[in-house]
């Protein structure tokens, strides 16, 4: 499956806390052309419910507990976002759900690209069809 969880940069001071970081085409394997985050949950929430087409993305939870669950039409991997210091790198054609096991939990998210609503796959159905095309695609080419 297409992802990859990675440990940030991390720098310490004795008793002043953590300041981690990520750096574009270094840390993520593309540039970053847009931030944005999500907060302000309840516990509980249930969150995505789609694929990308082309968007790569970085995910970090730098306050809570966030489970991811990915998808690729076959099988399906749980990762627990729960320590500010790791991030999850998920490629395209993977359908996800978040899920906020922590109220008030922060998602953080790194995007290779502008936000399109036209990359999104929000039908399940839809999300197996376009797994099937890519797949045949990929044994003629
Ligand atoms: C993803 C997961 C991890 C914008 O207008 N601009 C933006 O940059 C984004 C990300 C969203 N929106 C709009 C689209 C919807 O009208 O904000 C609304 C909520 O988006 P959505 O329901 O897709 O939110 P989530 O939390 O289900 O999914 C989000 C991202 O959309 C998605 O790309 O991978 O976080």
């Amino acid at each position: 499956m297409d992802y990859n969880i990675i440990t940030t940069k991390t720098i310490s001071a004795n008793g002043m806390g953590s300041l981690s970081f990520i750096e574009g085409m270094r840390d993520v394997p593309f540039e970053i052309k847009r931030i944005y985050y999500i907060h302000g949950c309840p516990k509980g929430v249930h969150r995505g419910g789609h694929a990308h087409i082309k968007l790569t993305q970085m995910l970090f939870c730098p306050y809570g507990k966030i489970e991811i669950i990915l998808d690729d039409g076959t099988e399906k991997s749980s990762i627990i976002l729960d320590d500010p210091r790791k991030a999850l790198i998920i490629g395209p054609g993977l359908w996800r759900d978040m899920i906020w096991h922590k109220k008030d939990s922060v998602l953080c998210v790194a995007a290779s690209e502008y936000y399109d609503e036209k990359d999104y796959i929000r039908d399940y159905d839809a999300f197996l069809c376009h797994v099937r095309e890519v797949k045949r695609y990929d044994r003629v080419y």
